[in-house]
């Protein structure tokens, strides 16, 4: 069955050869985030359209949708399979709330499982799942565009707070370092480096434009406590997924365990 969303361009190729691009805020001015606000749209429309497909008029809806944006989508939206349109209609793409430099907040930390020693200063990040493993350098991720982001933290806990997170989108840094890795249907796994705690990720979640590996918060490199030198930032999961000290990234056909899911927690832990 085809996919009735038309693919993402490529990235621009100087957004990759072109050193250290100056950051762009993620959400406001960039192109991939354009696509995907005009995808979202598309789904806005679309739980509009079964609003008034439950009122009766299916036959004119169809007709009147039929040259929206010069596409006939409602027919080939109704070609989805039953589990596609309930992940879209019950829990569309969004994008997390940005804030501005006035927001930002200081940063507390919680959490230190497989932190309990200063990071190595061998740290690599491996690579696996995804072709030949590979080893990479900070400078390597440097090589990708920086992304800055501010967006609110939230711990299940119950507490929550607006930081800077600095970085390059998870999606970027698979497109480089993992060409081959395309399958929506897979997922992503993160360890730190002694794999005492551990994350999964739906592939959705995991290419979600928001979703960042960072090397600074609220400005700086960030610190050992939280997750030097390299974590996870993904706004639309609790803290739980945001995994400090990165030591590999595997691509994984099946879901990958999750620690706290393995301890009762949510697996998904989006909201
Ligand atoms: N390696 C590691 N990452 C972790 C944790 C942890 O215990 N170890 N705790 C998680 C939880 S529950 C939260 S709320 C956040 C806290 O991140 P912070 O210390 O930057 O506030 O880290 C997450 N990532
Ligand atoms: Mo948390």
């Amino acid at each position: 069955m085809s996919e009735p969303e038309t693919p993402a361009p490529p990235v621009p190729q100087e957004a990759v050869s072109e050193p250290a691009p100056e950051p762009v805020d993620s959400t406001a001015n960039d192109a991939a985030v354009d696509r995907e606000i005009a995808r979202k749209t598309r789904r806005s429309l679309f739980v509009g359209g079964l609003a008034a497909v439950a009122g009766g008029g299916i036959w004119e809806w169809l007709r009147t949708r039929r040259n929206e944006d010069g596409v006939p989508w409602p027919l080939r939206l109704a070609l989805r399979t039953d589990e596609e349109l309930s992940r879209d209609y019950f829990r569309p793409a969004r994008l997390a709330r940005t804030f501005g430099p006035g927001d930002i907040e200081e940063l507390r930390e919680n959490g230190d499982i497989g932190l309990d020693e200063d990071v190595s200063p061998d740290w690599k990040l491996v690579v696996e799942g995804a072709g030949q493993p590979l080893t990479l350098a900070m400078d390597d991720l440097k090589t990708l565009p920086k992304v800055e982001q501010i967006t609110q933290f939230k711990c299940i806990e119950g507490w929550s707070h607006v930081w800077k997170f600095g970085g390059v989108r998870f999606r970027d840094f698979a497109q480089k370092y993992a060409p081959g890795a395309t399958d929506p249907n897979s997922y992503v796994a993160l360890e730190t480096p002694g794999r005492e705690y551990y994350v999964g990720l739906d592939w959705a979640s995991a290419m979600h434009p928001q979703t960042l590996i960072c090397y600074e918060m609220n400005g700086e490199p960030i610190s050992e406590e939280h997750g030097a030198p390299l974590r996870l930032a993904i706004p639309l999961k609790y803290g739980v997924k945001n995994l400090k000290r990165i030591g590999k990234i595997a691509f994984t056909k099946t879901r990958p365990a999750d620690f706290w899911a393995e301890r009762g927690y949510d697996w998904y832990a989006g909201f």
